[in-house]
């Protein structure tokens, strides 16, 4: 932690603490549980417990009131050790955004204690079989009939869906496009909402990513989010949050592939001397050192505006854009560092190459964010 500017001795004593979870509840099972396909439950509960599902939300709604450049630090810190807490915990902050930001008074007593108090996981949904990068085009309708919404269609690549407690629900209300979307927030016991096998996908085997099957589905017409119209609104403002998460994630994951990396060429001998010694490797740690910092840099860059009140929109898609593609760069470089033995499960750093490609897709392509920063590039 020594290199790190924070901004109070609390913020260090966090991520000291956060490392120490990480290293004790973390560390030793994410092989096993990734290899076995296992999702932690109660490592999150553990972590809820700690205050850590909460850290940016305001201490009076029962978060814990940390500025968003520390939070993303303790999520690099649990990304360093097991991709999946380090992305259900930003899953989860990305799901609480709604009713923290644009819920009633109502709602936030309603949700918010266990929300933020760490018991209930959240889910997020937005994406629909036909249209994940075009968002606004997403079908799930939502009528309203007397006191309650009837909600059908399918939301798709949901990360926690059948183990998250309560679910985001970006549906249809009113006309095409943006403007006829609404947020609805529901439990996970809800008639008529059921959740279809898990993907079998090539990382992150423990964090289930499964469709959210609505059919005729009854949410409480009081769980609608804001206004009917403002659910894209509510969606892009949680996302810009998340991308930071996702970002965060990315650091992490590079840092610990780097460490692997180091660790590996300062032991493995060739010709007569460990092969850190050899300057070709060594520009190579060199390159993936540099890359994690500047990735980070920009990260904090974000989150320090966000946390000032300032816009970071294009700030939060260029550190999302960098910091996966640094964590894919590293990843890959990582496993041709440790050569054959890379490319094993004997060590850790072809399972963060797989996990690192996800994170160039969810909560927006890469493609997307150059989307973002070059929309207001040409509008000026
Ligand atoms: N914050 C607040 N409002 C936003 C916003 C943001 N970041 N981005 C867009 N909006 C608003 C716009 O201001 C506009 O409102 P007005 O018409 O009142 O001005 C409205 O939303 C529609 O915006 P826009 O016309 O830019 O929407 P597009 O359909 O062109 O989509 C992109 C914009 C492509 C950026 C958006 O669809 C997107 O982010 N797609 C990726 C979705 C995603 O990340 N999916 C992953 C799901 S989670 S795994």
């Amino acid at each position: 932690m020594t290199d790190r500017m924070l901004p109070t001795p609390e913020a260090g004593d966090l991520l000291d603490l956060t490392a120490e979870i990480a290293e004790r509840e973390l560390a030793p099972r994410a092989a096993a549980a990734e290899a076995a396909g296992e999702f932690p439950r109660e490592v999150f509960a553990t972590l809820g417990r700690a205050g850590l599902l909460a850290l940016p939300y305001p201490e009076e709604l029962g978060g814990g009131g940390q500025p968003y450049e520390v939070y993303l630090q303790v999520l690099e810190e649990l990304a360093a050790r097991w991709m999946t807490v380090s992305l259900g915990v930003s899953v989860h902050v990305l799901s609480c955004f709604p009713v923290v930001a644009w819920g009633s008074d109502d709602q936030r007593d309603r949700w918010l204690p266990t929300m933020l108090g760490g018991q209930a996981l959240g889910a997020y949904c937005l994406s629909e079989p036909h249209c994940g990068s075009d968002a606004a085009a997403l079908t799930t309708r939502a009528e309203l009939v007397g006191d309650r919404y009837r909600v059908t269609g399918t939301k798709a690549w949901i990360t926690h869906a059948g183990v998250a407690d309560f679910y985001n629900l970006m549906v249809r209300t009113g006309d095409t496009g943006a403007k006829g979307i609404s947020c609805l927030v529901t439990p996970a016991a809800t008639p008529g909402m059921a959740f279809a096998t898990p993907e079998h996908k090539m990382g992150m085997m423990s964090s289930p990513t499964a469709q959210v099957i609505l059919d005729g589905a009854q949410v409480p017409a009081e769980d609608l989010v804001g206004a009917p119209g403002d659910g894209f609104r509510i969606a892009m403002q949680a996302l810009d949050a998340g991308r930071l998460g996702i970002a965060a994630c990315a650091v992490g994951l590079a840092r610990g592939a780097l460490a692997e990396a180091v660790g590996y060429a300062r032991e493995r001998q060739a010709f007569g001397q460990a092969i850190s010694g050899f300057q070709g490797l060594q520009f190579m740690l060199a390159d993936m050192d540099t890359q994690v910092h500047a990735a980070r840099a920009l990260l904090l860059e974000a989150a320090r505006l966000k946390d000032a009140g300032r816009p970071f929109t294009l700030p939060a898609a260029r550190a999302k854009l960098l910091a996966t593609d640094v964590a894919m760069r590293v990843t890959t470089d990582a496993v041709q560092v440790l050569g054959g033995a890379g490319y094993t499960t004997d060590f850790p750093v072809e399972r963060y190459m797989r996990e690192a490609k996800v994170l160039q897709i969810v909560e927006g392509t890469n493609q997307i964010q150059r989307v973002v920063i070059g929309r207001a590039l040409a509008r000026g």
